[in-house]
């Protein structure tokens, strides 16, 4: 099983991450980590916060000379922005005390009976997910091993669409939507409306508002056989909604064609089953999202998720204060206006952690070298099937 926790402060020291169950014999790159964690820095409508920090990390443990060893690792993620008054001695930073309307202020602060606000935002911050990224990378490696590609690009910020059919077997369709979103400063695949979309965000900042969005994230070149329908809790669509729903902001997942299922009949949404002695069995259409019964069919895996706005506004909502218990704005601290880029990022990250545990569930062993052997035994089945 591969697992993952993560611990640390927005403002604090650092964001540290603990994987475990990550196979012996992985060579790891310490520049592919670097790349994902710009990755998920970049994209305009960001905070400055993106522009400092540089997510310097150092790996703690279970790495020897640059391979995997089988037990834990520790990886640590610095924080430029490190408030030593926030943590350190008495308290001399005054109490935040108001709010923000969708964020976890109120619920975790109830939740943990606190009285001021910075002991939940600090964690409930979306920097948390620095520590995601990095185990989505190290996950992304292990997947490489098998031929599997993760990627992503966004489909929609706020109003402004991308309208072109992502739901296909070809895997280089995907790719190359991948590709032209990571040329374009908001991970949007169709250059032509990148303008539109800057002009929207800088419009949304002006108006000290926030918008959010939805983005695809897929996977290629994965096997048949993850997942399973004979326990509820081993359904690859429900994993994968799990892991993506866990990204701070995401309100909704659908896995292939979602909720659009429901404007047509069934016999015109699924995908018919061919076969050729070269090929195998086969679709030629992706409506599934490459998931039937719970069970991935060979065909991409395609995911699509929608973003909220960031609750934090520059342009307050109506709150209550917690200590005097009058209405009152919401407190106003640094705020993205739009991080729909980022958090594709992120999904593409959480994505990998889920298909790498399922590798390893299906293909079992402590080293890469067994697990590939695995891997090329199920292969052989299939061939005979
Ligand atoms: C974030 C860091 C945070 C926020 C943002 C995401 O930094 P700071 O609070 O110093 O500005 O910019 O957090 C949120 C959007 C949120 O709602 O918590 C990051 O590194 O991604």
């Amino acid at each position: 099983m591969i697992r993952f926790f993560t611990a640390g402060e927005s403002h604090n020291k650092a964001v540290v991450v603990l994987i475990d169950g990550i196979p012996s014999g992985l060579k790891l790159s310490l520049e592919k980590i670097s790349v994902e964690l710009k990755r998920r820095r970049k994209g305009y409508g960001r905070t400055e916060r993106q522009s400092f920090e540089e997510d310097e990390f150092e790996i703690l443990s279970g790495v020897r000379y640059s391979e995997t060893i089988g037990s834990p690792i520790c990886i640590k993620v610095l924080n430029k922005d490190y408030r030593e008054q926030d943590f350190l001695g008495d308290k001399a930073t005054p109490a935040l005390t108001v709010p923000r309307p969708g964020h976890a202020d109120l619920t975790g602060a109830m939740k943990f009976l606190r009285e001021d606000l910075k002991d939940i935002s600090e964690r409930s911050s979306a920097r948390e997910t620095v520590g995601r990224v990095v185990a989505g990378a190290i996950c992304k490696q292990l997947l490489e091993q098998f031929g599997v590609r993760i990627g992503s690009f966004v489909t929609k910020i706020y109003r402004v669409k991308f309208d072109k059919n992502y739901l296909t077997v070809d895997a280089g369709m995907l790719i190359k939507y991948h590709e032209a979103a990571e040329r374009s400063s908001v991970r949007f695949p169709d250059i032509l409306k990148e303008k539109k979309i800057i002009k929207l965000i800088d419009n949304v900042r002006s108006n000290n508002d926030t918008i959010g969005g939805e983005f695809v994230v897929f996977a290629v070149n994965i096997p048949v056989g993850l997942g399973s329908y004979t326990q509820w809790c081993d359904r690859l669509n429900a994993l994968i909604t799990y892991y993506l729903t866990s990204i701070p902001a995401i309100k909704s997942v659908e896995v292939g064609l979602g909720k659009k299922y429901t404007d047509f009949c069934g016999s015109q949404v699924h995908d018919e089953i061919f076969y050729s002695p070269k090929k195998g069995f086969y679709r030629k259409t992706n409506n599934a999202g490459g998931i039937e019964g719970g069970i991935s069919n060979g065909a991409p895996v395609i995911v699509s998720c929608s973003m909220k706005p960031i609750p934090t506004l520059y342009k307050p909502l109506k709150s209550v204060d917690i200590k005097t218990k009058k209405s009152s704005l919401a407190n106003i601290v640094r705020s993205d206006i739009c991080a729909v880029a980022s958090c594709s990022v992120v999904a593409e990250s959480m994505l990998a952690i889920c298909l790498a545990d399922e590798f390893k569930k299906k293909f079992g062993g402590d080293s890469l070298r067994e697990m590939k052997l695995n891997y090329k035994n199920y292969q052989k089945c299939l061939l005979n099937f």
